[in-house]
C-alpha cells in the first residue's frame, strides 16, 4: 500500500490533491450544485473506460484510478484514503471471463443499504381505516444527501429517499387511499412525482399543489392506489435529469384486488451513475451497485414461480434492457394486466418504462442476466440467478 497523497492549499485557498494528474479540490472551491471532484489524467468518458477494462476484470485499485469519480463535501481525507488504498493493489481477475470491477467489495453497511436486501424489500407502510371503511396506507419519505460507494472504491455524491437508492419500494393494494409525507432534508428543492392516476395538486411538479418543496420543508401527497401495476416515483425538480440521476427515485407497486399467484418476488430498478457530470454514465447497475448480483448471485428455487418487478430509471441513455440466459419469461408491460403479452428472453425499456416478468427455472445452476447493450453490461449491469433445490 502506498502512502496518502499530500493535500495542500492552493492560491485560491482550496485543498488540492498532490496526486499526479489529479484535479481534486475540496468543497471550498468546488462548484456547489455538483459538489463533484474529477480525478483524471485526461477527460475520460465511459468509452475510454471501456477500453481500459481488461478482458479478465478490473481491480478496485485500477477502477479508482480509471473511473472519473466524485467526492462529497470536505472529502479530502477520504480522497487521500482512496489513493492510499489504491496504490499497488493487484487487479483481481473476474470470473467467467467477463469484465468486472473485481478485487474489492462495496461497503454496503457504510452505504446504509444493500442491493441484496433491496431486491426483496417491499414497504407496505402503516395502515388504518377511513370512516368509509377503506384502508389508508401511509409512509414518510425524506430526501437526503449522502455519499454512496457505487463500485469498489468509487464514491458518488448522491441524493436519496430514506437513505437508499432506489428509495423504498412502496407497495399497496388497488383502491386503497395512499398518503405520503415528504420531508426535504436536502439542500436543494425536491418533490415526489408519482406515476399513477391522481389529481393535479398531488402530481409533485412546479406550480401544482405544494410545488417544489424547499430545503427543510415538507408536504403530503395523497391519492388513490390506481391503476394496479408497477409504477415508479421520482423527484421532478429542474434540472430534472440531474435530480433523477443523483438518485431520487423508487418503485411503486399496486397489487390487483385479485392478488397475483404466490411467487418469489424480486425488484430491480435499472440505473446508472454519471460520476464526472458529463451527462453520460460511467457505471450501470440494477439496484445501484454494479456487479452486486454477479459477486453474490440471487438464489431462486428450481420450478418455483419468480416474479421480477423491473423498472428503468436510467438517465442520459435512451434505452435500457434486460436479457435472461437459459430461460424465457412472460412479460406484463407496466403490470396493468394479469395476462402476459409476450413470452421472451429480452425486454427493452425507455426511462420510466417498467414491467413484470414471470419465470420458472427448470434447471439447476447459474443463469446470467444483463442489459443487452453490451457496453452497459461491461460497466456493471449484469448478474446471475443461482437456481437451487
Ligand atoms: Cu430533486
Amino acid at each position: 500500500m502506498g502512502r496518502a497523497q499530500p493535500v495542500t492549499p492552493d492560491a485560491a485557498g482550496a485543498d488540492r490533491c498532490g496526486a499526479l494528474g489529479c484535479h481534486y479540490t475540496s468543497s471550498r472551491a468546488a462548484e456547489r450544485f455538483r459538489h463533484a471532484i474529477i480525478f483524471l489524467v485526461a477527460p475520460l468518458t465511459r468509452r475510454r473506460l471501456l477500453r481500459a477494462v481488461p478482458a479478465l476484470g478490473l481491480g478496485a485499485a485500477a477502477l479508482h484510478a480509471t473511473v472519473p469519480h466524485s467526492h462529497g463535501t470536505a472529502a479530502a481525507a477520504e480522497h487521500e484514503g482512496a489513493h492510499a488504498a489504491g496504490d499497488g493493489a493487484p487487479a483481481a481477475a473476474g470470473h467467467g471471463g467477463h469484465a468486472g470491477f473485481r478485487g474489492g467489495e462495496v461497503d454496503h453497511r457504510a452505504n446504509g443499504f444493500d442491493p441484496h436486501e433491496i431486491i426483496r424489500d417491499f414497504d407496505w407502510g402503516t395502515t388504518s381505516k377511513l370512516p368509509d371503511g377503506r384502508t389508508l396506507r401511509e409512509w414518510t419519505l425524506a430526501a437526503a444527501e449522502q455519499e454512496v460507494e457505487i463500485a469498489p472504491g468509487v464514491t458518488f455524491a448522491a441524493w436519496s429517499y430514506n437513505g437508499r437508492i432506489p428509495g423504498p419500494t412502496l407497495r399497496a393494494k388497488e383502491g386503497e387511499r395512499l398518503r405520503i409525507r415528504f420531508v426535504n432534508g436536502g439542500r436543494h428543492p425536491h418533490t415526489i412525482h408519482f406515476h399513477g392516476i391522481h389529481t393535479a395538486p398531488a402530481d409533485g411538479v412546479l406550480g401544482l399543489g405544494a410545488g417544489e418543496i424547499a430545503p427543510g420543508a415538507s408536504t403530503v401527497y395523497e391519492f388513490d392506489a390506481l391503476p394496479f401495476g408497477l409504477h415508479l416515483y421520482h423527484c421532478h425538480v429542474r434540472p430534472l435529469a440531474e435530480h433523477i440521476a443523483k438518485g431520487l427515485y423508487g418503485a411503486f407497486i399496486i397489487d390487483p384486488k385479485d392478488a397475483r399467484p404466490k411467487a418469489d418476488e424480486l425488484l430491480m430498478v435499472m440505473n446508472g451513475f454519471d460520476t464526472n457530470y458529463d451527462r453520460a454514465n460511467e457505471l450501470y447497475a440494477a439496484n445501484t451497485i454494479g456487479f452486486a448480483y454477479a459477486e453474490r448471485p440471487i438464489r431462486v428455487k428450481r420450478g418455483e414461480l419468480v416474479r421480477l418487478y423491473l423498472v428503468n430509471v436510467l438517465e442520459y441513455d435512451l434505452i435500457n434492457s434486460f436479457h435472461l440466459h437459459g430461460n424465457f419469461f412472460h412479460y406484463f408491460p407496466t403490470g396493468t394486466s394479469t395476462k402476459p403479452v409476450e413470452f421472451t428472453d429480452t425486454v427493452m425499456m425507455c426511462q420510466g418504462q417498467r414491467g413484470i416478468l414471470e419465470m420458472r427455472f427448470p434447471h439447476l445452476g447459474k443463469y446470467m442476466f444483463h442489459a443487452h447493450q453490451s457496453e452497459f453490461t461491461e460497466l456493471g449491469w449484469m448478474g446471475f440467478f443461482e437456481v437451487v433445490d
